[in-house]
């Protein structure tokens, strides 16, 4: 599609709609920007444009009438496409794309796309590590928080694009196609916006619809949903696991990661040279591995990636210990399978914060993960009561209420005894507290290097 001659309309003003107008203003393509937000700072938001971008604001309700103005709608993930704006255009039988979908129509060379409930963050950023051991051109761009428009026209054919795709982003794509993708596991998780695991479960493999069976999918064996995947997809399936000695897959195997392929074996690494803790990260080590060997990387420049690479920030991050209290920021347990991991990676009694937007969730299993650590839980924002309800239901009765995240930080230091651990992990978005979960990382972290000095 000619993008010169289109009207476009790029709904939502946050770092992935501002990514797309500032891409279509380099490209010579005006644009006009909706957001809800009638308080929207305009000349902030001009400010993170390419000078002289051609670029004018809508802002307040939608009306749909809207829709007859344009002629493309460029899609922000965190609007979905059920929402009135995006129904307006179909309606109209108008294209809705996604901010990625934008990006892939000019972006050049590979793209290794990784979806999953959880472990894409940091299986994205091990992959953009590995890959620039061997290609000089490098982009790691998507959910991890760049987006991919901000760097498309920055691409040659030689490049390569680790990125990191949410469902959100999925269900706007349409002629998007990685080299390799790669679909970590499938639990529970937005289901709020998705309906329905099948859904979520749909639009996450929607991440190869475009891909043929010269190209790879990467899949969890460990995991039931994304096990079935293998028979859905149009790509050639590459299985990984760490629980099952697969014949032809990445394996971990006693404590070596190895490539199984055309009945030979290759050890990549072993678990004495990663620096990556937890069950969890053993799997996103293997998916990195298959995603970055079907990307063309030789296994000694993986080895050497995966050595290289340090946790993420806001994932079980360990912050600094105060009066003989370690403090962790999981910030991106966003979800109660998320923080399963973080309270299972805890070897000490731990106060745990827990609690934010509601997602429709269900607690029980987090709950019951706490196998007798959690020594005190404290709740804030909207979940608060239905996570104390299902604690309650589970015999777990040491709560406390905080109104504020500072004063959920402050329940926390008190109750928290030498030799404990205090983990913001709370199986909740950030939303209606914070922008986002790294915002509150950054707050729990700010507060206990505060407590020290
Ligand atoms: N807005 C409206 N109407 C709406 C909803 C939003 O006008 O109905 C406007 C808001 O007023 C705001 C803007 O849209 O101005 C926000 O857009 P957005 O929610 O799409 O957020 P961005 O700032 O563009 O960030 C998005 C992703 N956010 C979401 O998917 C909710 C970021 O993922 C991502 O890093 C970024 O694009 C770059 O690609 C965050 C996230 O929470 C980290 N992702 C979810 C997750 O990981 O679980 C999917």
């Amino acid at each position: 599609m000619e993008l010169k001659e289109k009207k476009i309309l790029v709904a939502g003003a946050g770092i992935s709609g501002m990514g797309a107008a500032g891409l279509l203003a380099k490209a010579g393509v005006p644009s006009v920007i909706y957001d809800g937000n009638t308080e929207l700072d305009k000349e902030k938001a001009y400010q993170k444009l390419p000078k002289g971008a051609q670029v004018s604001f809508l802002l307040g309700d939608w009306e749909e009438t809207y829709a007859d103005r344009f002629d493309l709608l460029i899609l922000s993930p965190g609007i979905s496409f059920k929402a009135p704006i995006a129904t307006s255009f179909y309606e109209r039988k108008k294209p809705v794309w996604g901010e990625i979908e934008l990006a892939f129509h000019f972006a050049r060379g590979k793209i290794a796309a990784i979806t999953g409930t959880n472990g894409k963050t940091t299986t994205t950023a091990l992959v953009g590590e590995i890959l620039r051991e061997h290609f000089s051109s490098v982009f790691v761009v998507g959910n991890i928080g760049i987006p991919f428009t901000s760097v498309a026209l920055d691409t040659t054919p030689k490049s390569v694009i680790a990125a990191e795709i949410s469902s959100f982003q999925l269900e706007t794509t349409i002629d998007f196609c990685p080299e390799v993708s790669a679909v970590l596991n499938v639990t529970p998780d937005h289901l709020d916006r998705h309906g329905t695991m099948e859904n979520y479960a749909q639009t996450k493999l929607d991440i190869s619809k475009n891909q043929t069976k010269n190209q790879v999918i990467i899949l969890n064996e460990d995991d039931p949903i994304t096990r079935e995947m293998a028979k859905k997809s149009s790509a050639r399936p590459v299985m990984f696991s760490r629980k099952k000695e697969l014949s032809e897959g990445i394996v971990l195997t006693g404590d070596r990661f190895v490539i199984r392929e055309d009945n030979r074996e290759t050890e990549v690494c072993n678990l004495s040279q990663i620096q990556l803790l937890g069950g969890h990260n053993h799997e996103n080590i293997l998916a990195a591995i298959g995603i970055t060997y079907y990307m063309g990387v030789p296994v000694d420049k993986i080895k050497e990636g995966i050595r290289k690479f340090q946790a993420v920030e806001h994932r079980i991050e360990y912050v600094d210990t105060i009066d003989g209290v370690a403090y962790y920021n999981d910030s991106k347990g966003t979800n109660p399978d998320a923080a399963i991991k973080g309270i299972r990676a805890m070897n000490r009694p731990t106060v745990l914060l827990g609690g934010g937007y509601d997602k429709g969730a269900s607690y029980d299993e987090w709950i019951e993960a706490f196998d007798g650590k959690v020594r005190c839980l404290i709740l804030m924002g909207a979940t608060a009561q239905a996570i104390a309800d299902t604690a309650k239901r589970h015999g777990f009765e040491d709560i406390l209420f905080a109104d504020s995240f500072e004063e959920a930080m402050k329940l926390a230091r008190e109750n928290a005894q030498t030799g404990d651990a205090v983990l913001l992990s709370p199986a909740c978005a950030s939303w209606g507290m914070f922008p986002n979960y790294e915002v509150r990382g950054k707050m729990f972290k700010d507060i206990v290097h505060a407590m020290k000095e």
